[in-house]
């Protein structure tokens, strides 16, 4: 059985990071050894009042307890951190549990719409493009992608030639492949541009596109694209999967008329990765 290291927060309420990655994981026949880098009582986006403990000193004593008992990992995969010494300290935790085939997947959460999530500022953001050179597979979304390149954030629609210049900049920082979400060329669709350094190649797949902001999304993308990768599916068929799947989580939640900040309810897919991908 394969074993992921899960480096991301745990948030109570609103389906988002550890409660979306351990669940999504798991369905897909993969060992998940969650490493909480802050536990809140619900996430921070449409809830006032939220409790927020920070763990950053347990980090480095939790990697290496792991290390004294040689934990091999087949990923290490982050994602929410709490603070721009975080991104220090986890990216000296890459350092301490891979190994020479660890697959090193960075979700680089800062934000969305062009904005910082709440508890972030502009020293964690300067600092993040040091973590993302880290990844093998970086997944951030436009937002991110603009603040790790320390860009102007540009709105959708974009263009093929926007697109492949932020795909071919980021990896030129050092992954070898990265996935763009929330990518759009018109007003109907939305979706994940999946680019491979070694191959020049640069693939897109979209969906329907629903409007509102929908919490949690970016985790279960990248989470469902992980499943996928570490079940030997290529870049482009896991980057089609998690865009499909991602979608049709909005769908089912939006049935339940349900508010968007109480995440989306990606049990529904479980079902449909597990034949997808076992
Ligand atoms: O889904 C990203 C995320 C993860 N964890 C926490 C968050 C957010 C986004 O708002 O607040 C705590």
């Amino acid at each position: 059985m394969k074993r992921v290291a899960a480096i991301h927060d745990i948030s109570g309420f609103g389906k988002c990071s550890l409660t979306v990655a351990i669940p999504i994981l798991s369905a897909a026949g993969l060992e998940v050894c969650p490493m909480p880098t802050a536990v809140l009582s619900t996430h921070t986006g449409g809830f006032d009042g939220f409790t927020y403990r920070d763990l950053t000193q347990d980090l480095i004593p939790f990697a290496e307890h792991w290390q004294s008992l040689g934990i091999e990992f087949a990923a290490i995969y982050t994602g929410f951190l709490g603070s721009a010494e975080q991104i220090n300290i986890v990216a000296e935790i890459i350092d301490k549990l891979a190994g020479k085939d660890t697959l090193i997947v960075i979700d680089p959460v800062m934000g969305d719409y062009g904005k910082l999530y709440k508890i972030f500022d502009k020293n964690m953001s300067d600092n993040m493009d040091k973590l993302a050179r880290r990844a093998d597979i970086l997944i951030p979304n436009m937002t991110e992608a603009a603040f790790i390149l320390k860009e102007e954030y540009k709105e959708a629609p974009y263009t093929d030639e926007y697109i492949r210049h932020v795909a071919t900049s980021l990896s030129d920082m050092g992954p070898a492949k990265i996935v763009l979400t929330g990518v759009g060329f018109d007003e109907e669709h939305l979706g994940a541009v999946c680019y491979d350094k070694e191959t020049g190649e640069i693939k897109y797949h979209f969906s329907e596109k629903i409007e509102g902001i929908f919490h949690g999304t970016g985790d279960v993308f990248a989470s469902i694209l992980l499943a996928a990768v570490l079940n030997n599916k290529t870049l482009d068929e896991a980057t089609k999967l998690a865009v499909e799947l991602t979608y049709e989580s909005i769908v089912e939640t939006q049935k339940t008329k349900k508010p968007t900040r109480e995440g989306v309810d990606f049990e529904k897919i479980l079902p449909r990765l597990i034949a997808e991908v076992l």
